[in-house]
């Protein structure tokens, strides 16, 4: 049987026709979240064999540590966007065609990748349209985030430039997080999604954590078909200064004590403190996540923004040995975060009287993007 399992396949035999989505939108959007609950829906009231594709400019990733706790075979497109490494991405697809026989694949790109219609779906249409059947493309859009936005000059900020051009490259953009919003509210947030596209977009609310409107989109994704269409005119000038604003950070550790300690108490301040820090260096926050897993269980938590604090997928369990992957992805130079994560882990352990060790780390900047194929 294969579940949570990284699928590498020695090679591919033969050309099955398998349906591919792609779930895009700006990093904290909900993807992961998204991706993880179609599947348990698809697999358990569907019967439908699922799998995942994985994306990140670097390696040591987050989300591929959620997807297989979640008990998915999923593959991984390491250091560099679905777009720049299609021949890696498409690979991934033969793989994962030869082992685990999906379905459907759902395929989360890189938060900060754009231009994905010319520079994926197209691509796929006109090379690969006898192997993989296209649904919609979908865009996430976090709502409470929309509205906070309403107000911004897109033009001038070169991460709502990049937004927006998510968005207008969406068949359908699900308005995630509805959860977090009041009914009454979601007016305003349409005309704020509306601000981006500047035409009519299709929209659909939707709370990947509550499940609301997910049959719908399972629909959606299953019976949709995607209509070959032109790319958004995307300057990738700016998209390379966007993606060039954000300072990447992945890295990994395990925390010791030696006697079982909180280590929600421990991972809350320290993820709370890297957070702070990194606002204090007129920095801005686009996601800070980790995922931490001992004999005691696993999960992910996440820090999207100060007022909104840490929030816990799972409850990280009382323990002396954790191990920890994180990834920030946030407005500051790569020599800073690499340090805030040093000075926070030597700070908050020394605190609660911990330590840590297997420290390995990269930080960086995202190259500017060349994609393999433009059409
Ligand atoms: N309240 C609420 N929170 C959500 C929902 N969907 C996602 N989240 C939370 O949003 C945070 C980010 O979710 P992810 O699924 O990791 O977002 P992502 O788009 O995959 O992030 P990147 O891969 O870093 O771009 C997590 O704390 C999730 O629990 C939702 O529908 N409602
Ligand atoms: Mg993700």
């Amino acid at each position: 049987m294969i579940s949570n399992t990284l699928i590498r396949a020695k090679w591919y035999v033969g050309a099955e026709l398998v349906r591919l989505a792609v779930i895009g939108g700006y990093l904290g959007a909900g993807k992961t979240t998204l991706i993880v609950s179609l599947s348990r829906k698809l697999v358990s009231e569907r019967k439908l064999r699922v799998a995942i594709i994985t994306n990140d400019q670097g390696d040591v990733l987050v989300d591929s540590k959620a997807v297989g706790l979640a008990g998915f075979p999923f593959a991984e497109v390491q250091n560099g966007c679905f777009c720049c490494r299609f021949p890696d991405f498409i690979t991934k697809v033969h793989e994962l065609q030869s082992v685990v026989k999906p379905d459907l694949i759902l395929a989360e790109p890189v938060g900060s990748c754009t231009d994905l219609i010319a520079t994926v779906y197209n691509p796929l249409a006109e090379y690969y349209g006898g192997e993989v059947d296209l649904a919609p493309y979908v865009v996430l859009v976090d709502a409470k985030k929309v509205l906070s936005l309403a107000k911004v000059d897109a033009s001038k900020d070169r991460q709502l430039a990049l937004m927006a051009w998510q968005l207008q490259e969406a068949d359908i953009i699900c308005i995630n997080k509805v959860d977090m919003i009041d009914p009454s509210e979601q007016p305003q947030v349409l005309d704020a999604v509306k601000r981006f596209y500047f035409e009519e977009p299709e929209c659909l609310f939707i709370s990947a954590k509550t499940g609301y409107n997910l049959d719908k989109l399972c629909d959606y994704i299953l019976n949709g078909r995607y209509e070959r269409k032109t790319g958004v005119d995307v300057d990738y000038d700016t998209y390379a200064a966007a993606e060039a604003d954000l300072g990447w950070f992945n890295g990994s550790f395990t925390l010791l004590s030696d006697k079982p300690v909180s280590m929600k108490n421990v991972l809350s301040r320290l993820l709370s403190w890297i957070g702070k820090s990194i606002v204090e260096r007129n920095g801005c926050i686009a996601h800070l996540k980790i995922f931490f897993s001992s004999e005691e269980g696993a999960g992910k938590a996440s820090l999207l923004d100060l007022t909104q604090g840490v929030v816990f997928d799972f409850e990280p369990p009382v323990c002396s040995k954790l191990d920890v992957v994180i990834n920030i992805r946030a407005e500051l130079s790569p020599e800073d975060l690499t340090r805030i994560v040093e000075e926070g882990l030597r700070r908050i352990l020394s605190e609660c009287s911990l330590r840590y060790e297997n420290w390995s780390a990269k930080s960086f900047r995202p190259r500017y993007p060349r994609p393999y194929y433009r059409i």
